[in-house]
């Protein structure tokens, strides 16, 4: 596979930012070998610079669940852009994506747009510290929330796939009001609780990690949080900036039938744009400024470029039987690479849930992030390179999970299938 011009231009950007990118995990430091640079994307598919057709299972690590650049989105933007990409003002476009957001996912009573992820999860934690006037919080060992420094203990996604101890710069006093526990162990949990009586402002955690590979919440562990925080007088986060209108419309608190005090979204309601959100309760979203006193803002947010696509993404959601498509298609798929894996003779193990699934280079189960680190992360790397040469683009790391998309079709899944076979006797 030629590869020139990706050369050429990661070299080149290799003075210009650090890495020669601007987020770490697109570096595939884990993998081995020099990413491949886009031209163009759309539907299921990317190209990169010398034409190489990829059948792509990131999507932007989420937006792209209607397939990349969706002609109606796209018709949308054009139509918004002749009235101004940012207005700094209240537009009624963010009315509109308020309303859909409110009507989708259970817990949001209220919301505020921000501009990225992160920037929706260090919102949301200073705001349970606001309501709660309590200063810890609990996250779980491989879960991502996103770069604040209160996040980056323990954290999933790029920093533990670059295998960094947490990141340097985080203040030890600030590392030391996150406490963390490993996924899916609610006696842990309870012991934190047990041991910082008073001191929880909350438990943020993703419903369904994508952060760490793919892990889902064994029986009663979100149940069990449910009823603890309640207990302690702290709040619930669901971080839904990777689940949320993927898992199904309502984020997985609707799956799987828990509502959280309040809850961070991203990704997919920016439809490829620049968006978070957080929200919840509206007695708690009434500390906020200017409604209440918790500062946050943000020069960009609620724009109407991202407000447009964000409106469309979800109306395209909402279609009758979406859900049941991105269920089927990844189901086969998923279903198809662990029969590949196991028929090449491979320790392998796997699932998926809606748009989302994940498989580990090991025997499984694997329901925290100890047990992700087991799987053999050399062998992943040949095979996300052997895969790459054969036009199916993989995340490159084991500790990301992969999205499926609308436009991911019947051919793709059979051709990724073959690939994955193909690719599996190769690394065996
Ligand atoms: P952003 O700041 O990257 O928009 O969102 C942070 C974030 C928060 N919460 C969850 C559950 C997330 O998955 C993310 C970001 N996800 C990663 C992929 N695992 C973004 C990709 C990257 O870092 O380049």
């Amino acid at each position: 596979m030629n590869t020139t011009r990706s050369q050429a231009i990661f070299n080149a950007a290799q003075s210009l930012m650090p890495g020669g990118v601007s987020s770490p995990v697109r570096a595939f430091r884990s993998v081995g070998g020099n990413p491949i640079v886009f031209d163009r994307v759309k539907g299921a598919y990317a190209w990169d610079v010398d034409g190489n057709r990829y059948i792509d299972y990131i999507g932007s690590w989420g937006p792209a669940i209607c397939g990349h650049s969706h002609p109606e989105v796209i018709a949308a933007l054009h139509d918004a852009l002749d009235r101004g990409t940012s207005f700094g003002a209240p537009c009624e476009l963010e009315n509109q994506l308020a309303e859909l957001v409110i009507a989708a996912v259970p817990s949001v009573q209220m919301v505020r747009f921000v501009n990225s992820g992160t920037e929706a999860c260090m919102s949301v934690l200073r705001l349970m510290r606001a309501f709660t006037g309590r200063e810890k919080i609990i996250k779980f060992e491989g879960c991502y929330h996103g770069h604040a420094d209160m996040f980056l203990v323990k954290a999933g996604s790029g920093v533990a796939t670059l295998g960094l101890p947490d990141s340097p710069g985080v203040p030890r006093s600030t590392a030391a009001s996150t406490l963390t526990a490993p996924y899916n162990d609610l006696e842990a949990v309870k012991r934190l609780f047990a041991e910082n009586p008073g001191e929880i402002a909350g438990v943020i955690l993703e419903p369904v990690v994508g952060n760490a590979g793919f892990i889902t919440p064994v029986p009663g562990f979100l149940e069990g949080i449910r009823e603890l925080t309640k207990e302690h007088g702290a709040l619930l986060v669901f971080d839904e900036v990777m689940t949320g209108f993927r898992i199904s419309y309502g984020g997985a608190q609707a799956r799987f039938g828990i509502t959280p005090d309040l809850t961070t979204l991203g990704k997919v309601i920016g439809g490829g744009l620049p968006v978070g959100a957080y929200g919840g309760r509206a007695d708690i979203m009434a500390m906020v400024a200017p409604a209440g006193p918790m500062y946050q803002a943000g020069t960009l947010s609620g724009n109407p470029l991202a407000m447009t696509a964000g409106i469309k993404t979800l109306e395209l959601l909402k279609q009758p039987g979406t859900y049941e498509r991105l269920e089927a298609t990844t189901q086969r798929l998923i279903a198809g690479i662990l029969e590949a894996g196991r028929s090449a003779g491979l320790p392998i193990c796997g699932g998926s849930i809606s748009a989302m699934f994940g498989f580990f280079l090991c025997d499984g189960p694997v329901q925290n992030f100890e047990q992700a680190k087991a799987a053999d992360a050399a062998r992943f790397g040949r095979l996300h390179r052997a895969m790459l040469e054969r036009g199916v683009y993989l995340a490159p790391s084991a500790f990301e999970a992969g999205f499926t998309s609308l436009a991911h079709s019947e051919e793709d899944i059979d051709a990724t299938l073959a690939a994955f076979r193909a690719c599996f006797a190769a690394v065996a």
